[in-house]
C-alpha cells in the first residue's frame, strides 16, 4: 500500500491502470496526519463561504452514485433534503451487513477521516443539525477507530461535542434498509417503512434526513478535495467511475479492489490473483445474495450501475462472490434464500412466508419450477421493501442459468 499524495490524480489513475489497486490508499491515518495532508481545509473553506449548490454541482458531475446498493445520484438527495424545512438531519448507513461486502470496513479502517470529512461536507450542505452513524457492532476495530477520531474532531473545534452521534447496529440485516435504521436510531424495532415519503421528507423523528452510505461520503470528500475528475475521469468498456470491488470465494487473493466502474468479472478476478489454485470460474454473484448468480458465460458484462439489470441483476453494493467448478450453483442459491428468511424482518407476508416457502421448494432434489415463478412474483409484487422484493432473484437466475442443476 504504498502512499500516493492527495493531490496527485494523475498518479492515481496511472497507479490503477498499471493494476496497482490499492495505491491510492496509505497505511490508517489518524487526525494529525490527515490535517498536515491538508485534511479539513475544504470543510474549513466551505463553512466559511462556500455556496452549497456549487459544490453540489460538482457532486453531480462528478457521476457519484450511492455505494451503499441503489445507486440513487448522491447530489439529487442534498436537494431534496434541503427542500424541506429544518431541522435536517444526516444519518451515514454503515450497517454493511450484506454477505460478501467489505469495502466500508476497508476504508474505515485507513483512511477514517476521508470519511468523516465527507459527512461534514455534506452535513454542512444540508444544514443538518446533528450527524448520525449507525455502525455495524460486528466492526469492533472500526467502532474504536471512530470513537476515537470523532473525540479527536470535538477536541480540535471542528464539531461541537455530541455533533455527531455514533450508534451501534445489533446484527440484524434489515436494520441496513434505511427507513428500518431510521427506526432503530430512534430506539424502535427495526421494521422498514413504506414509501413515499422518502426519508427526504420524513425521517429520523419524522425530520428531513439526509441517508449516505459510508463509501459515499467517502467519495464526496475526495471529490470536493481532487475534483470531480478522480470519479468522471476514468473510463472502461462505455462506463465511467471507479467501483470499489469486495471480492471473495474462489479466488487467490480475495480482499477491497478498486478499479474502473466497466470491470468485467474477468478483471475483478485478475486483480484479485486470479482463481484459486486448482479451481475453474464457473459462476459468480455480482453484488449481494439479492443479484443472484450469473454463469461463467456471461464474462463480459461491465459490473456497474444499470449494466445488470437487463439481465435480471443488479451490482448493488458491488460484493463479488466467486464460485468454481467445485461448487453447486444451487446450494449457493438455497443459501441466499436461506439468509433471506433469516433476516426478514416478517412485517409482510409476501416476504415472511416467501422466504420460507422457497427455502422448502428449493430443497427439493427437483424444483416445481411453475409454483417457484408464481411465488417470486407475489414477492417480488407484493413486498414492502427490497429485502423480498429481490429475494427472488437467485431463484429466477438459477432456472435461467442452470437448469441442469434443479
Ligand atoms: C427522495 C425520491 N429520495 C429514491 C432515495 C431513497 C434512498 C435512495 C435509494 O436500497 C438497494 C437494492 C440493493 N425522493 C427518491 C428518493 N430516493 N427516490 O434514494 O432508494 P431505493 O428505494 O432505490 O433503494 P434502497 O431501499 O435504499 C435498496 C441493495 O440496496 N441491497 C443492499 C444491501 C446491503 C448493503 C450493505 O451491506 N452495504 O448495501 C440489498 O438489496 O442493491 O437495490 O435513499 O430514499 N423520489
Ligand atoms: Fe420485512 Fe421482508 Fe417485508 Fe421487507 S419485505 S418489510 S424485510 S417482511
Amino acid at each position: 500500500h504504498n502512499h500516493i499524495d492527495h493531490a496527485d490524480l494523475a498518479k492515481v489513475h496511472a497507479a490503477i491502470e498499471a493494476g496497482d489497486t490499492h495505491a491510492h490508499v496509505p497505511e490508517y491515518q489518524g487526525f494529525a496526519t490527515y490535517s498536515s495532508d491538508g485534511g479539513y481545509a475544504r470543510l474549513k473553506d466551505l463553512r466559511e463561504g462556500g455556496n452549497w449548490e456549487e459544490v453540489q454541482e460538482t457532486v453531480l458531475s462528478s457521476g457519484l452514485r450511492g455505494l451503499g446498493g441503489a445507486g440513487f445520484p448522491s447530489g439529487r438527495k442534498w436537494g431534496f433534503v434541503r427542500g424541506n424545512p429544518g431541522p435536517r438531519y444526516l444519518a451515514v448507513n454503515g450497517d454493511e451487513g450484506e454477505p460478501g461486502t467489505f469495502k466500508d470496513r476497508f476504508y474505515l479502517e485507513r483512511e477514517p477521516h476521508v470519511f468523516l470529512e465527507g459527512m461534514l461536507i455534506a452535513a454542512w450542505a444540508v444544514e443538518a443539525d446533528r450527524c448520525f452513524i449507525y455502525m455495524r457492532d460486528e466492526y469492533p476495530a472500526v467502532l474504536e477507530i471512530l470513537r476515537r477520531e470523532i473525540a479527536a474532531l470535538e477536541a480540535e473545534g471542528i464539531v461541537e461535542p455530541g455533533y455527531i452521534d455514533l450508534r451501534r447496529g445489533a446484527g440484524a440485516y434489515i436494520c441496513g434498509e434505511e427507513s428500518a435504521m431510521i427506526e432503530s436510531i430512534e430506539g424502535k424495532r427495526g421494521l422498514p417503512r413504506h414509501r413515499p415519503p422518502y426519508v427526504a421528507q420524513v425521517g429520523i423523528f419524522n425530520q428531513p434526513t439526509l441517508v449516505h452510505n459510508v463509501e459515499t461520503l467517502y467519495w464526496v470528500a475526495k471529490i470536493c478535495r481532487e475534483g470531480p475528475e478522480i470519479l468522471s475521469g476514468i473510463e472502461k468498456n462505455g462506463r465511467k467511475g471507479l467501483r470499489s470491488y469486495s471480492i471473495s470465494g474462489r479466488v487467490a487473493k480475495p480482499g477491497v479492489y478498486l478499479l474502473p466502474a466497466g470491470s468485467t468479472i474477468l478483471d475483478v478476478i485478475e486483480a484479485a490473483g486470479g482463481m484459486a489454485e486448482g479451481h475453474v470460474l464457473k459462476a459468480y454473484q455480482p453484488g449481494g445474495p439479492s443479484s443472484g448468480l450469473l454463469p461463467a458465460s456471461m464474462s463480459d458484462v461491465p459490473l456497474d450501475f444499470d449494466t445488470l439489470q437487463p439481465h435480471g441483476s443488479f451490482i448493488g453494493s458491488a460484493a463479488v462472490v466467486v464460485l468454481s467448478d467445485q461448487d453447486r450453483a444451487r446450494d449457493a442459491a438455497l443459501n441466499m434464500l436461506r439468509f433471506f428468511e433469516d433476516e426478514s424482518c416478517g412485517q409482510c407476508t409476501p416476504c415472511r412466508v416467501g422466504c420460507e416457502k422457497a427455502v422448502k421448494l428449493m430443497s427439493a432434489d427437483s424444483w416445481n419450477t411453475d409454483l417457484l415463478e408464481e411465488l417470486c412474483q407475489a414477492m417480488g409484487d407484493a413486498s414492502i421493501c427490497g429485502l423480498g422484493q429481490a429475494a427472488p432473484n437467485p431463484i429466477r437466475l438459477m432456472i435461467k442459468h442452470f437448469p441442469e442443476e434443479i
